[in-house]
C-alpha cells in the first residue's frame, strides 16, 4: 500500500453501468457519496467522480478511494476498486451492495462501511492515516434515534451538471417491511427525521428552486411532516419526493404539499392485484383510486410506480394493470420487473426455491428477468412488460391522463413527452 500523501486527497467513485447520452442531463448526483463527503473532515480534499458524466481518473494521486455501489452497479465498482488497488491506493466501499453482501465486497476493498457511514467514518480515517485500517467498519443498525446530519459539501458538484443539485433528506427509514424492499431491515424500520429547523436552513440556503427531497418515505409520518411543509411555505421552491400513497388519507396533509411547492410525488402502488399481501402500504380509509384523485386535483404529478412478476401475476396481469390505470389515471405510470436484491426476503425466498437464474448483479437492473416467474414464462412476462409501457404512453392514454389535471397540465405533459420516447423505442419482443 502506497504511503499516504501530506495532504490526504479522497477521491469518491459512483460507478456507470452504461452511457446515458443527452438523458444524463436530467441525473441527480449520488446523495450517497454527497453525504461521505459532507462527513470528511476539511483537512481533506474530496474529489466527486461520477463515472456517468466523466470518466474515472485512475492515474490521479489519492490517498482514499471510496466507491458506492447499488447491485446493478457491483461488477462495475470491482472492477475500479481492483483498478486502484493494483496501483497500491486503498479502497472503501459502501452503500447498499456492500452492506447487504460485505464478504463479497471484502475481496475487492480494503475495507467496507456496513451500513450508515455516519457513525464510523472519522474513525475509519483516522484508522487509515494510522496504520490500522480494519476489513470491515459496521454501523450500528439505526434505532428511534433522531437524525442529525452535517451541512451538506456540495461543492464537490462545481461544474458538473446535473437536473439539480439541490438534494437533501428530510428522514430516513420506512415501516413497512415489504418483502422486496432492503430499506427497513438496513435502515430501521421507523421514521427518523432531522429537526424541522435543521431541514428549512439547509432548505434557505438554496439559491435555486427545483429541489429533490431523497427521502424514502418523506411523508410517512404526517406530525413531522406538516410542520417541515408549513414552513416551506413561501421559501418558493418548487420540489419532488418519494412517499406512500397512503398521505393521501390525510386532506390537510395533501393540501400542505401542494402550498409548500411540490411539483411531484413519486409513490410504489407495486401491484394492482391480491389483497395488499405483499405491499401492505394502503390503508382501508379510501380506495387507491379516491387517493390518486386527490392528489391530482392538488395539481400534484404523482409518478405512480408498478412491478411485474409477482407470485400472483399471471399472464392476465398486463392487461388488467393497463385497465386499472386507465381508470385511475395517475399522472405518470412507470413499470419494473420485479428484482429479487439480495439481502431481502424475496430474494431468500427465491433463492430457496432455486427460482434464481443467475448472481450476475448488473443484469439486477428491473429491466431484465432474473428468476423463474410462478404463473408464466420469463419471455411472457418480459414480453408483457414491453406492452404494457407502449400502451400506458399511446397519445391518447397521454392525454386522457392530462386532461384529468388541469391544475398540473403543462408539467404532466412535459414529463410524459419525456418518458413517451423510451418507450417508444422499446423491442416489441424479447431478444
Ligand atoms: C433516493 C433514491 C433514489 C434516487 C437516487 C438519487 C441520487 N442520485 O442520490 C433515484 C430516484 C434516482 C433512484 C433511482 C434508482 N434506485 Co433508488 N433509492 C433511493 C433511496 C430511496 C434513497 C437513497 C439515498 O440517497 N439514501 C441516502 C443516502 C445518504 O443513504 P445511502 O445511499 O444508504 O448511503 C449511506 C450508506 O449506505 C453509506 N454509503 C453509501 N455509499 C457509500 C460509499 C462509501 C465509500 C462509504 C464509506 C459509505 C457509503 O453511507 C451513506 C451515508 O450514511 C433508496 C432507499 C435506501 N434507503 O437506500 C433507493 C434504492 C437505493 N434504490 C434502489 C434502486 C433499485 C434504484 C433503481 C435501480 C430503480 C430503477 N428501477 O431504476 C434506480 C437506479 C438509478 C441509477 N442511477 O442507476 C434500491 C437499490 C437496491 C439494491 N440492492 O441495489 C433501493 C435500496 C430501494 C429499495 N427499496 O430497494 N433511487
Amino acid at each position: 500500500m502506497r504511503k499516504p500523501s501530506p495532504v490526504q486527497r479522497l477521491l469518491l467513485v459512483y460507478p456507470a453501468t452504461h452511457k446515458l447520452g443527452w438523458a444524463k442531463r436530467f441525473q441527480l448526483p449520488s446523495h450517497s457519496l454527497e453525504r461521505v463527503a459532507a462527513l470528511t473532515p476539511h483537512s481533506w480534499d474530496v474529489v466527486l467522480c461520477d463515472e456517468v458524466h466523466e470518466q474515472v481518473p485512475f492515474d490521479g494521486d489519492y490517498t482514499l478511494v471510496g466507491i458506492t455501489a447499488m447491485t446493478h452497479q457491483a461488477t462495475r465498482a470491482y472492477e475500479i476498486a481492483d483498478n486502484f488497488r493494483e496501483k497500491g491506493i486503498p479502497v472503501v466501499m459502501g452503500g447498499i451492495h456492500p452492506t447487504v453482501l460485505p464478504e463479497e465486497a471484502a475481496l475487492h476493498a480494503d475495507a467496507v462501511v456496513v451500513g450508515e457511514a455516519e457513525p464510523v467514518w472519522e474513525t475509519l480515517l483516522d484508522d487509515l492515516l494510522n496504520g490500522r485500517l480494519r476489513t470491515t467498519y459496521r454501523a450500528p443498525l439505526p434505532g428511534n434515534g433522531r437524525l442529525s446530519l452535517p451541512p451538506a459539501r456540495r461543492e464537490i458538484y462545481d461544474g458538473k451538471r446535473y437536473l439539480t443539485t439541490q438534494t437533501l433528506q428530510a428522514s430516513r427509514g420506512c415501516p413497512y417491511d415489504c418483502p422486496f424492499c432492503i430499506v427497513t431491515p438496513y435502515f430501521g424500520n421507523t421514521f427518523r427525521y432531522r429537526d424541522t429547523e435543521e431541514i428549512l436552513a439547509e432548505l434557505r440556503s438554496f439559491d435555486r428552486t427545483l429541489t429533490v427531497f431523497l427521502d424514502d418515505n418523506l411523508l410517512g409520518d404526517p406530525l413531522r411532516a406538516k410542520p417541515i411543509l408549513q414552513g416551506m411555505k413561501g421559501l418558493g421552491l418548487r420540489w419532488g419526493g418519494q412517499a406512500n400513497l397512503r398521505f393521501a388519507e390525510d386532506p390537510e396533509l395533501v393540501r400542505l404539499v401542494a402550498e409548500s411547492g411540490c411539483i411531484g410525488i413519486f409513490v410504489g402502488i407495486e401491484s394492482v392485484t391480491g389483497k395488499l399481501a405483499h405491499h401492505p402500504k394502503t390503508g382501508n380509509k379510501c380506495s387507491q383510486s379516491d387517493l390518486i384523485k386527490r392528489i391530482r386535483d392538488a395539481g400534484i404529478v404523482l409518478e405512480a410506480s408498478i412491478i411485474f412478476g409477482f407470485d400472483d401475476h399471471d399472464e392476465g396481469i398486463f392487461e388488467k394493470t393497463v385497465r386499472y390505470l386507465e381508470e385511475c389515471k395517475p399522472s405518470l405510470p412507470t413499470f419494473h420487473l420485479l428484482t429479487p436484491y439480495p439481502g431481502t426476503a424475496l430474494f431468500r425466498q427465491f433463492d430457496n426455491e432455486g427460482r434464481l437464474f443467475h448472481k450476475d448483479w448488473k443484469r439486477y437492473n428491473h429491466s431484465e428477468v432474473v428468476f423463474q416467474p410462478r404463473l408464466m414464462s420469463p419471455e411472457r412476462l418480459y414480453e408483457g412488460w414491453l406492452q404494457a409501457r407502449k400502451e400506458a404512453y399511446t397519445w391518447s392514454a397521454i392525454l386522457s391522463r392530462t386532461f384529468q389535471n388541469p391544475r398540473g397540465f403543462f408539467t404532466n405533459l412535459a414529463y410524459n413527452v419525456l418518458r413517451k420516447g423510451p418507450n417508444d423505442l422499446l423491442p416489441r419482443k424479447a431478444s
